[in-house]
């Protein structure tokens, strides 16, 4: 059983006009996909996620990080989308205004229905080539990884590995909307990695309530306005129900 959802929370997210999300892995745990900082299973419990996902690991061993990614990519297809995304769906449909952006590659979120999404950290469904950052189809191609058909360079996923940039536009948004916005939940992340780590406080800096929903303790827990401690996917079913039920 997760914490209860404060009466005055609830009238909060009823009243939002301008409601602003961030989520991690722990919002897609509960349809199956491991989390970063979770062991890993079967082949890949011998390697530590944050080392393969570094544009040096796939310098070092490309073959090692294209099937690492081979491996979640088929994972991800299996997997649904939990109550969780589906509770945050309500959520947009209900508030006037509303930004989710999610630091998770597994497309869940719109799988499960959400419109206005910023994907951080790119999207495990799309390949490019390594030089060029065009997209490319893998299917058909030989190889792991395969060769881009117009330079020859290994073809990789189109995510943010440690060290590279965040698209613009996307943590832009997510800024801004935390700027703006008169709530915001910060839901089942580590809130370790930057930039993203540090859009709920520029919430907190302009005076907006910050919502923690996650199990576990992090390093924002202490300057949350309201802690959700239980999962993403019994916890934002009950805060919806408090505020609109
Ligand atoms: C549940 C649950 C349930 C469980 N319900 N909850 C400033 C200070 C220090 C370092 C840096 C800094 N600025 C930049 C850095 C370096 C670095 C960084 O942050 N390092 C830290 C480790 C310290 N950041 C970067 O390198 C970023 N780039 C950058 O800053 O570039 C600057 C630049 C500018 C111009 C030119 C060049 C460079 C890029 C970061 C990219 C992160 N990429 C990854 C991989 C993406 C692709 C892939 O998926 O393979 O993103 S790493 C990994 O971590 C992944 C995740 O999106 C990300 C965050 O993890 P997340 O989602 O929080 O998951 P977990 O597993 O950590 O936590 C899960 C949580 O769920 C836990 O809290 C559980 O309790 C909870 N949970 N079950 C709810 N049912």
């Amino acid at each position: 059983m997760g914490s209860p959802v404060p009466r005055e929370l609830a009238a909060a997210l009823a009243g939002a006009r301008l409601v602003a999300v961030m989520t991690g892995a722990g919002i897609s745990a509960e349809s199956g996909v491991p989390t970063f900082r979770d062991a890993q299973t079967g082949l890949w419990e011998r390697y530590e996620p944050q080392d393969l996902a570094t544009p040096e690991a796939f310098a070092r061993d490309p073959r090692l990080v294209w099937e690492w990614y081979e491996w979640r990519r088929e994972l991800v297809g299996r997997a649904e989308p939990n109550a969780g995304h589906e509770a945050l769906v309500e959520i947009e449909r209900r508030a006037p205004g509303f930004t989710l952006a999610t630091q998770n590659v597994d497309g869940l979120h719109r799988r499960a229905g959400s419109r206005q999404v910023a994907e951080l950290h790119g999207s495990i469904s799309r390949t490019v080539c390594s030089e060029e950052r065009t997209a490319v189809d893998p299917r058909g191609l030989d190889g792991k990884p395969p060769r881009c058909p117009g330079c020859g360079a290994f073809l990789r996923p189109d995510v943010v590995w440690f060290g590279e940039p965040l698209p613009p536009g996307e943590i832009d948004l997510a800024f801004s909307a935390a700027r703006e916005c008169d709530l915001f939940l910060s839901v089942g992340t580590s809130s370790l990695v930057q930039p993203a780590a540090s859009v709920p406080y520029e919430a907190l800096y302009s005076g907006t309530p910050v919502v923690e929903v996650n199990p576990e303790e992090t390093p924002l827990t202490p300057h949350a306005s309201h802690v959700l401690r239980g999962p993403a996917g019994e916890m934002l079913p009950a805060l919806v129900g408090a505020a609109y039920g």
